[in-house]
This record gives C-alpha cells, structure tokens and sequence, in this order.
C-alpha cells in the first residue's frame, strides 16, 4: 500500500495519543501539525521525522501536499476545517462529534461527497478488541435471537482532570461519550426506531450533564438500555470499560470488569478474557481505548488508500449522531422520540 501524506489540527491532551496511533498503523506519514500554540504543534511534529508545524491552517494548506487531514480540534472547528480540505481534495478523517449539531453535520457530510473526498469518522470505541470479541461470540447465534441488551458505561472517573473543557460543554456526556456508547449500540444491534432519554448533572462544577440514561427500541424489536456516567462510585469503577449484557431466547452474553467475556447456553457458560494490547506511548489509564486507536486508525488508512470500505464514512455516523441530539431532544421534552 502507498504511504499517505496528512497533516494533524490540534494538539491538545488526545493528539498525544491520536498521532501515535497513526504511527504505530505503519500506512502513513504525519508531515505537518497545526496548533494555535506554536510550542505544542512543535512537540508532536518532533515525533515525526521531517514534520513542520504551523499555527495557521490557510499557510498550511498552502505549503504542503496531503492525502488527508486528521482533526482532532475542538467540535466548532471541525466544519470549517474540513470544508478547507474538501475544498483543495483532500480526504478528511475527524473526531467526534463531527459537528455542534445534527443539520450541520448532515451538510458537511453533503459537502465532502459533492467535493468527491472521503469524510471519515475517527470512531474508535466499536474497535476495542474486547467489543469487537462480543460481537464475533454474538454473531455465532449460541445465545439464539437477542431480546433485550444493557450498555453499562458508569464510573467516577475524573476525566476534568485531563480534559478541562469537557466541564464547559454546555452538552457533556451524550456529547462526548455518546457518540461512541450510543454507536456501540448501533455496532451490536443495527438501527434505532425510538428512544427515551433522561439526563442529569450530578458533579456541581460542571456545565452539562455527567449522567444519561436512554432506553431504545431497535428496528429488530431489541430493546437496548444505554446507560452512562462519570458520576457513579462503584466496585468495578474500571474506567473506561464498557459492560454489556445480552439476553437472548437461548442464552446469555456478558463482557464483564477486567474484560471478561461470558456466554452461558445449553451448553453451560464459557468464560474468556479479552486483554487489550499495551503500547508504551499509551497512558494506561486509557489503554482499551488507546489499543482500539492503532486498530480503528490502521482501518481507516486503508479505508483511505480504498483497499476497504470504511465503517465509520461520516454519512453512517449521521446516524449515531442522530441518536445523541434525539437523545437530548426526548430529554428535553420528557418524550420519547421516533427516528
Ligand atoms: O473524550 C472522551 C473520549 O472520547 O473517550 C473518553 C474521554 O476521553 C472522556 O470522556
């Protein structure tokens, strides 16, 4: 496969982890890194051979020749970034949420295929390889046809502490975590016909809500219980795992604390550990998210050379990003809402 030139926007506390991600993938070359602090764009360039840094996007689009660009910026940024690589052919890989609202996201989405680039979605949470093990177990049919499901993503961890501004979303945990809960959910069972949510801001320092619950119906009559919070001491508070149940008419799936994957059918229950690999540039606090970067990034740059479709193309994450601004509607009006 030809290696691919881009450019990272950001440099903030994930591009630390984002841009060894690519470099561990082996399919790219990071060539120029763009930070409105000069210092911080100049650290992460260190970490590619010959990378320059800028902290100006239109002086970089003007020096230098990509394939793509990755945007690891804060969400307000991300439309009027891309529409400058769309703008000049170039592909664009993008963090989540792609954008401050549905209708914008829908109209970037628009834009990049009329512009005939790739919008990519740097959606790595369905790419833990614990998740991924859940999914295989499930596909299998032991636990016969699936009925109803929980997503467990409750902890206490302090994520203010190394993401400050997430205490001034306005919009916080469906926002951030949601984006991939509530695509796990799609990952696992397909699409939602409706949803209920209710949400609530339990820290006092912080502007959105730390707490979502969200009840939704499946197209296949599944229904799934989404469950999120940075607010819940508990005893397996093992940032940042997600738990999943499973009930089927046979059987019973589970991805438990410390990755424990259990099926219980007629034929007993089987137990299996999915431990994620440990890079040495990963934070280990973050590890089962940091292992899934290299896994979901090494996808999307061969997504990107079009030696497979990507999983994550910005129009399928309309659908997940439908799912969290539905979710902050039905909350709002206490109603559920039908997609
Ligand atoms: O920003 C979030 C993410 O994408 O993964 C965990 C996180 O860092 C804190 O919620």
């Amino acid at each position: 496969m030809a290696r691919l030139r881009f450019a990272l926007f950001g440099a903030g506390f994930w591009s630390n982890y984002q841009l060894p991600g690519w470099l561990e993938s082996g399919q790219v070359d990071c060539v120029a890194v763009c930070d409105p602090t000069l210092e911080k764009a100049q650290a992460l360039a260190r970490l590619c051979d010959d990378a320059h840094s800028y902290t100006s996007a239109d002086t970089l689009f003007a020096q230098e020749t990509l394939d793509f660009v990755d945007l690891c910026t804060p969400v307000e940024t991300h439309v009027p970034l891309a529409k400058m690589a769309a703008d000049r052919g170039i592909h664009v890989v993008c963090q989540k949420p792609l954008a401050p609202s549905l209708d914008e996201a829908a109209e970037l989405v628009a834009y990049c295929e009329q512009k005939g680039v790739m919008l990519l979605v740097n959606e790595n949470w369905r790419w833990q390889d614990p998740l991924r093990r859940l999914k295989a177990h499930l596909n299998t049919g032991a636990i016969g046809t699936p009925f109803r499901a929980r997503i467990d993503y409750r902890n206490s961890f302090p994520v203010f502490d190394n993401q400050p501004f997430l205490k001034t979303l306005p919009q916080f945990i469906i926002a951030d975590m949601g984006t991939h809960i509530l695509d796990v959910a799609r990952y696992l069972f397909g699409e939602a016909a409706s949803l209920d949510c209710h949400i609530q801001t339990i820290h006092q320092d912080i502007r959105g809500e730390d707490v979502a619950t969200v009840m939704l119906r499946m197209v296949s009559g599944v229904t799934v219980i989404v469950e999120m919070s940075y607010a819940s001491p508990r005893e397996h508070d093992r940032f940042p795992e997600t738990y999943v149940e499973i009930e089927g008419n046979q059987g019973f799936l589970e991805l438990g604390p410390d990755f424990w994957i259990r099926e219980t059918s007629r034929h007993g229950t089987q137990a299996q550990r999915v431990v994620p690999q440990h890079y040495a540039w990963a934070n280990p606090q973050y590890d089962v998210i940091h292992t899934s970067i290299v896994t979901c990034q090494t996808h999307l740059a061969q997504a990107l050379a079009g030696l497979v479709p990507a999983e994550t193309t910005g129009r399928d994450n309309l659908k997940t990003l439908q799912l969290v601004y539905k979710a902050y509607e039905s909350a709002e009006r206490e109603q559920r809402v039908f997609l």
